[in-house]
């Protein structure tokens, strides 16, 4: 972990639940000074954490800022290689453009690379990702799989099944399903978004940017006028603010769990997983390519992600990149 002494004293601190820790015991663990402990706790206070002192006791973190930055997130980590290297801003024009940079200079598998804003977020085909101050999860992670190139659709599916899998995990109000290929829905209405970018030579990946966008905790208002009536968020569709350092720790680790999973047994069960999570499957759909318009009922995925549409005439039509709209 490539924490800051500053980042593992307040991690201390975040793993005490609330308990006060003598600066004694702090200073002794980080084999650092009590008065270098009490400089690192002054600039805390500065980035709006606050504490007080306990008599005989020590410090107590008492309130802390709502940001998404490594020691929090690393409070909550459970991972064997992701998420040990935070790269975390306040603003930031997109996460995918920074991790582009960090990955070719050599970037570990795991990486993270997490914003509080973004100014330039990106969708897929050149659409624009609304990432508001300090509501979402707005970032990318960089995994570097042993896969060929043309696998590297599956790993998009990996991170959805990643990503719903978290939220049913940590959330009880709501059921989210993957739309194909990878918008998460809430009730009908897009909550998080998935952008795969690949850096690959002709027959080698060198790595995968998995870029995820979740509204956390938007009200209605938080969202442009023009998404209001399409796009959630956790908090209203759990109707309470949620952690997303909780969040994020989670995904990271189905992220890290799915990913292993596909290098050492396939896609199978990750088909399967997505399939069971998907609101798509089974559904009549329309999907609109760059040439036609084609209606009927979504059947399934291929092992390459590809989506297979039963016509009305009875054809069987495999759609790789659309957006589709669901018909009741
Ligand atoms: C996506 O694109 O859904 C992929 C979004 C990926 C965003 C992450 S955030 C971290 C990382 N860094 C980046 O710069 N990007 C990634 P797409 O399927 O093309 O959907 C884009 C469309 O969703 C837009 O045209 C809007 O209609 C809608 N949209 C934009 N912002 C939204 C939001 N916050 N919530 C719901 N819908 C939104």
């Amino acid at each position: 972990m490539n924490l800051s002494m500053k980042d593992k004293i307040l991690q201390h601190f975040l793993q005490s639940k609330g308990e006060p820790i003598s600066g004694q015991q702090l200073a002794d663990e980080l084999g650092i000074s009590r008065t270098a402990i009490w400089k690192h706790l002054q600039t805390l206070q500065e980035e709006g954490y606050k504490f007080i002192t306990i008599k005989k006791k020590g410090y107590q973190l008492v309130a802390a800022p709502d940001r998404v930055d490594a020691a929090k997130i690393s409070s909550f980590l459970k991972t064997k290689r992701f998420g040990y290297s935070i790269h975390y801003f306040e603003e930031i024009d997109s996460t995918q453009s920074y991790a582009q940079k960090l990955a070719r200079q050599g970037a570990e598998d795991g990486t993270v690379i997490i914003a509080e804003e973004q100014t330039g977020g990106k969708g897929r085909m050149q659409r624009i990702w609304h990432s508001a101050k300090g509501k979402g999860i707005w970032m990318t992670v960089i995994i570097r799989p042993n896969i060929l190139p043309h696998q590297a659709p599956q790993l998009t599916l990996v991170a959805a099944v990643s990503v719903v899998m978290a939220m049913k995990s940590l959330y009880q109000n709501f059921t989210p399903e993957i739309k194909w290929p990878n918008d998460i829905l809430i009730n009908g209405k897009k909550c998080a978004g998935i952008l795969t970018e690949m850096l690959a030579e002709m027959d080698r990946v060198d790595g995968l940017l998995i870029g995820i966008g979740i509204n956390t905790n938007h009200e209605l208002d938080d969202f442009p006028e023009d998404i209001q009536s399409i796009a959630t968020s956790i908090a209203i569709e759990e109707k309470k603010k949620v952690d997303r350092a909780e969040l994020v720790a989670e995904i990271l680790k189905n992220l890290e769990h799915f990913t292993d999973e596909y290098v050492e047994n396939g896609f199978t069960s990750i088909k399967t997983l997505w399939e069971e999570h998907s609101g798509t499957i089974g559904k009549r759909i329309k999907a609109s390519t760059i040439r036609e318009t084609i209606e009927g009922q979504a059947i399934g995925i291929t092992d390459e992600g590809v989506l297979e549409i039963l016509l009305d005439d009875g054809q069987v039509k495999k759609v790789y990149s659309a957006d589709i709209e669901i018909q009741n």
